[in-house]
């Protein structure tokens, strides 16, 4: 039986998520408008918390203020009747036309300032609302030939408004952090800031680094063929995992946003198992939402939108138990000493050794019989046995 989740869980979804009509290149949409008040209601009857948004996903783009206010005042209302927050809030900077070249690093002035008080506005409603993270996914920001896009000057532009917002913020004691969603390419051809680790880079640059972190997505670094639990541990390991976007993804090729788990199961189980008890202690090393950024697929119903939806809650919360198994099994217990995975902790130099002492012990390296220490195994392959014995519910 998959275990019901509880506000206690986290779960987070995108209004643009469960919304999304499944218009794509190819066809049509597929499916009918979705209220946001509906959203929020199905939302929290499954047991979600929280529910997260573009400006245009509830305000239609160019809307007048007393239209605005309405759409705000709405689902305001369905929040407050349900219980259900808003974590994060996003600006969309990448379906109007304007925004065709991107929208801070568009090679034309006014989209560049135009797009800058789209997202200040947006900035205040996050604190209206009480999100505290804002997510920057530059969808558009990129290029598709090399010689239209001046890179360098590109991550200026890009800097200057990340300087800008985040100093608003302070300004007006907002207390919020932006997190940067890397992904490599779709809608453009290639995307700045494509990975993680460029990300990252690009963090060192800015005038405010402590609030800027990133919002990785699992389909994003898997589009580029890279490790996404490696990726989160290395975003945890320099405290810049802000946010994450839970989904599916199966290889290289285009955005598919399946459900989470519905791609590299056993990924995605190693990144559960990290996010609920990798912690120091053993808890979870991350405490923040588990937003689900998916989006259902073009051939289902609104009642398959909804399954959809649950199944990525449903998914989650079975890794989280399979990884608790995982980890109170003696056998994996002794397979992960075996291995080795723990010894990683300790330190290579002994305490207070410099590098004199390091030369000076022979032990290290003069009386190392490599032959010997090269023959030792490390079983890796018994201890992944035993994750998939665990995910198969075989023990
Ligand atoms: C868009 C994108 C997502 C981002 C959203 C935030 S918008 O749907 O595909 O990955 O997280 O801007
Ligand atoms: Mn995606
Ligand atoms: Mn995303």
């Amino acid at each position: 039986m998959a275990p019901r989740p509880t506000p206690a869980d986290k779960f987070s979804f995108g209004l643009w998520t469960v919304g999304w009509q499944a218009r794509d290149p190819f066809g049509d949409a597929t499916r009918p408008e979705l209220d946001a008040v509906e959203a929020v209601h199905r939302l929290a009857e499954l047991g979600a918390y929280g529910i997260t948004f573009h400006d245009d996903d509830l305000i239609p783009f160019g809307a007048d203020a007393a239209t605005r206010d309405q759409h705000i005042a709405r689902f305001r209302k369905a929040l407050d009747e349900t219980g259900l927050v808003v974590p994060m809030v996003t600006t969309n900077l990448f379906t109007h036309p304007i925004f065709k070249d991107g929208g801070f690093t568009s090679n034309d002035r006014d989209v560049r300032r135009y797009a800058l008080r789209k997202v200040l506005r947006q900035v205040d409603l996050a604190a209206e609302l009480g999100a505290s993270t804002f997510v920057m996914w530059g969808g558009r920001e990129g290029s598709e030939y090399d010689l239209a896009k001046d890179v360098r000057a590109a991550l200026d532009r890009y800097r200057e408004a990340v300087d800008l917002l985040t100093q608003y913020s302070i300004d007006k004691g907002y207390g919020l952090r932006f997190a940067l969603e890397p992904k490599p390419n779709e809608p453009r051809g290639d995307i700045l800031l494509p990975t993680i680790g460029h990300a990252l880079g690009f963090i060192s640059q800015l005038a405010h680094p402590e609030l800027v972190g990133l919002n990785p997505e699992v389909g994003h670094e898997q589009m580029a063929g890279l490790n996404y639990a490696h990726g989160i541990a290395q975003a945890l390991w320099q405290g810049k995992l802000f946010h994450l976007d839970l989904n599916g993804q199966r290889g290289i090729k285009y955005d598919q946003d399946l459900v989470f788990g519905h791609g590299d199961l056993m990924n995605a189980f190693a990144l559960v198992d990290l996010l609920e008890n990798g912690g120091p202690n053993g808890g979870p090393a991350y405490d923040g939402p588990r937003h689900f950024d998916y989006k259902p697929s073009r051939t289902e119903d609104m009642d398959g939108v909804w399954a959809s939806a649950a199944a990525n809650m449903s998914t989650y919360l079975l890794l989280k138990e399979r990884a608790a198994a995982f980890r109170a099994d003696p056998e994996v217990v002794e397979a992960l000493a075996a291995s080795k995975v723990g010894d990683l902790n300790t330190p290579t130099l002994n305490e207070g050794e410099g590098y004199e002492e390091f030369l000076a012990d022979r032990s290290a390296f003069e009386d190392v019989d490599v032959d010997a220490v090269a023959e030792r195994g490390f079983a890796f392959v018994r201890l992944n046995q035993l994750a998939v014995e665990h995910l198969l519910g075989a023990r």
